[in-house]
């Protein structure tokens, strides 16, 4: 039955003009990288109104960057896997977006281009007077806590997006551009968190075919053609294997 899934959306992959992927931490879950909810989650440890909200930052920017300087140190022992790989496979076909809400870099680092980086990057900083454009800095551990701006001495903040904060104008434009596609892959995310969970919905009004791939069941669940119930490190290079 599960074979026959893989087979249904390798077809539909084949047949396809137009693309859209949307990754969820669960993509990274086998390269160790801890998801946000579920069983070792984060949000399970850590509040999330204590760390990932700007009201958190203007409270405690040193508790705030501590975490974030431990999470990047964990990420940066990580390295992409075979879900990850899969999809640096599709760099370049014409019609293909992906779309992430991960902010560890890993589809970047397996060769992914171009990539709507739904939720920011970790891996980049930026002043909070807005003094300068954001930066990279890939340096673990951070020599200094709270980041400061090196242009103007303000506290620099991690580039992610927070609850309560927009999605950048640029990439939302680039998201919904997307949205008009035959297939819609929603992969490792429990499409809980707005306006990314909202993506899906808004790819089936366009008249897209919407898949999933995730071992446990989903906020998405009502709006799919079909759910593949499996990893996505093993249900994707299957599925791309098939599809050709
Ligand atoms: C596997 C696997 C394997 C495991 N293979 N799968 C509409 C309705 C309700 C609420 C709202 C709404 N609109 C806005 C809101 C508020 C809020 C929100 O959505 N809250 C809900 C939680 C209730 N949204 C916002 O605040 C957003 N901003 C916004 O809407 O702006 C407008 C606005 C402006 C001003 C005021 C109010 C609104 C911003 C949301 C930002 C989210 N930020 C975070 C942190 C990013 C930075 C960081 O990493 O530190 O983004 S939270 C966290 O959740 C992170 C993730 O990108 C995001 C999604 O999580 P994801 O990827 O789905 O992970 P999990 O852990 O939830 O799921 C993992 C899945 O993987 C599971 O399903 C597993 O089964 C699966 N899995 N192993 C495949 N091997």
């Amino acid at each position: 039955m599960l074979t026959s899934h893989f087979e249904q959306l390798a077809d539909r992959l084949r047949k396809a003009q137009r693309i859209t992927v949307l990754t969820g931490a669960g993509v990274s879950a086998a390269s160790g990288v801890p998801t946000f909810r579920g069983d070792g989650g984060l949000w399970k440890n850590y509040k999330a109104e204590d760390l990932a909200t700007p009201e958190a930052f203007n409270r405690d920017p040193r508790l705030v960057w501590e975490w974030y300087d431990w999470r990047r140190r964990l990420i940066s022992t990580c390295k992409p896997n075979a879900a990850h790989v899969t999809l640096a496979g599709l760099n370049g076909r014409p019609g293909f977006t992906l779309i992430t809400q991960n902010v560890d870099g890993l589809h970047e680092r397996a060769g992914s281009q171009d990539i709507v980086r739904f939720h920011g990057s970790i891996w980049q900083l930026r002043c909070v007077d807005g003094c300068c454009e954001p930066w990279d800095d890939l340096t673990v551990p951070l020599p200094e806590l709270p980041v400061k701006c090196p242009r103007c001495g303000a506290l620099a903040r991690p580039g992610v997006v927070w609850f309560g904060e927009s999605i950048d104008e640029g990439v939302l434009r680039r998201a919904t551009a997307s949205l008009e596609c035959d297939v819609f892959l929603s992969v490792g995310t429990s499409s809980l968190v707005y306006p990314a969970a909202g993506l899906v919905h808004a790819a089936k009004q366009h008249g897209a075919w919407a898949v999933e791939i995730n071992p446990a069941s989903t906020g998405a669940a009502a709006e799919l053609d079909l759910v593949i119930a499996a990893p996505a490190e093993e249900a994707l290079p299957k599925v791309m294997g098939m599809s050709g």
